[in-house]
């Protein structure tokens, strides 16, 4: 198959961006004709790279999908500003190879993984999810990944081990937000074990079938898809299994308005706003916020008997 193979990856610098453009062009009409509309994710022109030996799963969804272009131009990556746009415009300049994940804490095997290891640690999957920003605003996005269980049972994590701590890179060279203080970086966020457990927790290496682009968190990041988006830590560095609850950026920054759950919550308003409600991207009239992202059946029994208004 005329797949570039993940390894093969350049990055734009290296090449006049006309003479990438149209390389990536070129690999991309090849690919059509090879896999045909195979998982649908030839039908736009796209910019990126085709990542190889993607599997269709059971994750999917009767719902449209956001298209690829405003999954990639509208974007939360304080790393690279603060407006929507910014990430798309700034994210350039982050260097995905080479690139290492570490995995510690409380394992028995922990382990540096270089990134093309990783991507070739469990099948990749295409998993349609529902995501919802704490904003207020949605999107319907295919992922590409494999379970974060595969890697920590892969660790094997020791009986102290209760949370994880995922934590994004801290460069300001390559990442101009941080120069800025608007967070404490690294970026820090936190799952209990059993939630980073569970099958639908994602470690997220693409989008549309294609390589990651650098503002949705490349070269891979988490995706939590019953949780508020802030949950789902882009650009990851470094995966700490711990005994004690880790703080979060966002519950550092501003504890009354973000709790350690963040879960998805019709029932639970942010302080500042209702959460009853959320816009679909491309759509006109608001959708009913859905419990746990429309995940309930497959997440609620992680929560039973806790009182969720106090651990939101
Ligand atoms: N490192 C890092 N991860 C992050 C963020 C961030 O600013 N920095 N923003 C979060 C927020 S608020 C959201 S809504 C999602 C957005 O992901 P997307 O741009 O791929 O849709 O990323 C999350 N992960
Ligand atoms: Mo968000």
């Amino acid at each position: 198959m005329p797949f570039i193979k993940p390894s093969e990856i350049f990055p734009s610098e290296i090449t006049p961006p006309e003479i990438y453009r149209e390389r990536r062009r070129f690999m991309q009409g090849i690919g059509a004709l090879a896999a045909g509309t195979a998982l649908g994710t030839m039908d736009e022109a796209h910019a990126g790279i085709k990542l190889d030996g993607v599997r269709a799963s059971v994750y999917k969804l009767d719902e449209a999908r956001t298209p690829y272009k405003d999954i990639t131009t509208y974007n939360n990556f304080y790393e690279f500003g603060t407006g929507k746009g910014d990430p798309a415009k700034n994210a350039g300049s982050l260097r995905t190879r080479p690139w290492t994940l570490a995995i510690e804490g409380e394992v028995r095997k922990p382990k540096t993984w270089d990134i093309d290891a990783l991507l070739k640690l469990a099948p990749l999957e295409e998993r349609v999810y529902r995501m919802r920003c704490v904003e207020g605003w949605s999107m319907v996005i295919p992922w590409v990944g494999f379970s974060l269980a595969e890697l920590l049972r892969r660790a094997e994590p020791t009986g102290k081990a209760r949370y994880v701590e995922f934590v994004s890179l801290n460069d300001p060279k390559q990442m101009p937000g941080q120069r800025s203080r608007v967070l404490d970086w690294p970026y820090v966020e936190g799952l209990r074990l059993d939630e980073a457990m569970h099958p639908l927790t994602l470690m997220a290496m693409g989008l549309y079938g294609e390589v990651l682009p650098n503002q949705n968190g490349a070269p891979i990041r988490l995706v939590v898809p019953w949780k508020y988006g802030f949950k789902s830590a882009k650009s990851i560095v470094k995966i700490r299994l711990v005994e004690k609850q880790p703080v979060s950026s966002w519950t550092r920054a501003n504890p009354e308005e973000y709790g350690f759950y963040s879960n998805v919550n019709p029932q639970v308003d942010h302080p500042r706003w209702s959460q009853a409600k959320e816009r679909r991207i491309g759509e006109f009239f608001k959708r009913d916020t859905l419990m746990f992202n429309g995940y309930a059946s497959q997440v609620a029994g992680l929560y039973r008997g806790m009182d969720l208004k106090k651990y939101y």
